[in-house]
């Protein structure tokens, strides 16, 4: 049995309670590592280790910041095989999809905050005979880093990789759900000879560790991303105690498909934004609105490529959907399904779990969930308001672009959105009244590292990415000197 340890002070160590969680593989629904159950005393030590180690590292020169941060994405590189084999072991997504999105992205998250090290600069402002300001861009001291579980690494870097570079030392807590490449990624930090305590890794349960990161009075900023009800949670805790907050939440995103589409392309992609990572990606399109005039065509095409869907070992080759993270988080998902039916949804295709029958020996008692595709919900039915995070999706026609927007609107989230149009003016319209964060317009998941990315409403508050990442890490002081 693997055993996986903390990474405090630069070094592997047990948690003080000596406790371990059980990590368990989703495609087989077997324990394969354990995983510390760390408490409040580790994210003590933790702390201490950051705190004195944030003198030197926010003073170490940008140019060793930054190869120090280009270090550990070669050692994530060179190591690219572990990462990927452990990230689908952990969370179930096909291994082809570890490889292709989850590993490749970690490696540039920390590539693209090394070289933004060289490039954030800040302000001056000139007051002729007066004196002059400028702006010092410091780094806040400790802070708490805490990720999901969907895309393990890929998120976890997404937060160290601009606190680290900004020049704070970083408390983090991985997903005790999936924490392997969270603790290989300690092994290629002593490896790249991160000085000891700039990061410490603490792995365990929210609830409690991820609490007492979040309640710890010397943690000054915390950037999380998971459900929106533990988002609300940490506010709670972080508000009273003045704390810097980026909160990366739970979404409902609308895909608005219009009559003058691509209407192949589009079959194509929005298959991919409905069901990719087991649609298990805050940013996947879960709501499809259809233009009345093409809503069958659409439908039936989009149905039958659903059903070309191989859903099974996330091992093999030819995989599209992998295994749900977990068995609570399957059964949640199958409940929405039932919840479907029960609200008067028709259930188009997928509908239910994999049977034993359909799943190699490997895999019998592992979690998986067909692609679900459902439709005749009234869009203000908890099915379409409520956030399932797993691979179903609803389809409903509206007659024409207010409609949308009424439906699109509709929900307490507001993360992301796909339209589908070859009307350019519709799309800069559209795009314009969608309450999200980030749309994309006949594409879905294009990536630029530079663009501010989240969400409103009750998907987040504040942006991370680019500089907007820079920014939060950092604290801005202005200085007069009169002339
Ligand atoms: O979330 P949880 P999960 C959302 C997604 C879904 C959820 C899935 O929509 O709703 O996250 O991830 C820790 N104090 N997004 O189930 O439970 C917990 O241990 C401190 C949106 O993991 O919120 C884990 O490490 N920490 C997102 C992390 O919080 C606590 C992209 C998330 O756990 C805690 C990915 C507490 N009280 C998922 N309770 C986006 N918008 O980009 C739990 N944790």
């Amino acid at each position: 049995m693997e055993t996986i340890n903390n990474y405090i002070n630069g070094s592997l160590t047990e948690p003080v309670s000596k406790q371990y969680l059980q990590n368990i593989e989703p495609a087989t629904g077997q324990v394969y590592s354990l995983c510390p159950d760390s408490d409040e005393h580790d994210v003590q030590l933790a702390y201490e280790a950051a705190k004195s180690a944030f003198d030197g590292w926010s003073k170490t020169p940008l140019e060793e910041r930054m190869l120090m941060l280009m270090h550990i994405a070669d050692g994530i590189e060179k190591r690219m095989d572990e990462f990927v084999a452990a990230e689908s072991k952990d969370n179930g997504k096909p291994l082809k999809l570890a490889r292709a999105v989850d590993i490749p992205r970690a490696v540039s998250n920390f590539r693209f905050y090394a070289s933004a090290i060289q490039h954030f600069a800040s302000e001056s402002h000139q007051m002729p005979g007066v004196g002059i300001n400028y702006t010092l861009r410091q780094a806040i001291g400790v802070v708490g880093c805490i990720s999901p579980w969907n895309l393990p690494l890929y998120l976890f870097s997404w937060k160290i990789a601009p606190a680290l570079a900004t020049g704070n030392c970083v408390v983090a807590k991985p997903s005790e759900i999936t924490p392997y490449t969270a603790y290989l990624l300690s092994k290629v930090c002593i490896e790249a000879g991160l000085p000891k305590g700039v990061l410490n890794i603490v792995h365990g349960l929210g609830g409690k560790v991820g609490q007492a990161i979040v309640e710890h009075e010397g943690i000054k900023a915390i950037s999380f991303t998971g459900g929106t009800e533990t988002g609300k949670r940490i506010a709670a805790t972080a508000a009273p105690m003045f704390k810097k907050l980026s909160l990366e939440l739970g979404g409902k995103n609308p895909t608005l498909v219009f009559a003058d589409c691509d209407l192949d392309e589009t079959v194509k992609q929005v298959v991919t934004a409905s069901f990719s990572n087991q649609g298990e990606i805050c940013l996947c399109g879960s709501r499809i609105f259809v233009q009345k005039s093409i809503y069958e065509k659409f439908r039936d095409a989009f149905v039958a490529r659903v059903k070309t869907l191989k859903v099974g070992d996330p091992n093999n080759a030819d995989t599209n959907l992998g295994a749900i993270v977990s068995e609570q988080h399957k059964n949640k998902v199958l409940s929405y399904i039932q919840l479907a039916k029960e609200e008067g949804g028709k259930i188009l295709c997928g509908g239910s779990d994999l049977g034993q029958t359909e799943l190699n020996d490997r895999c019998k008692n592992g979690y998986f969930v067909l692609p679900t595709v459902i439709e005749g919900l009234h869009f203000q039915c908890r099915t379409q308001q409520e956030e399932i995070f797993g691979p179903v999706v609803t389809l409903t026609p509206f007659e024409n672009e207010e409609d949308a927007l009424t439906m699109a609107n509709s929900v307490r989230y507001g993360l992301s959105a796909a339209i589908w149009t070859n009307d350019l003016k519709r799309a800069h319209r559209v795009a314009e009244k969608i309450e999200a964060g980030i749309v994309w317009i006949n594409s879905w998941l294009v990536r630029d590292l530079r663009t501010p990315f989240g969400g409103v409403k009750a998907s987040g508050v504040g942006r991370e990415g680019g500089w907007e990442a820079m920014r939060f890490f950092t604290e801005p002081k202005n200085v007069f000197i009169k002339s």
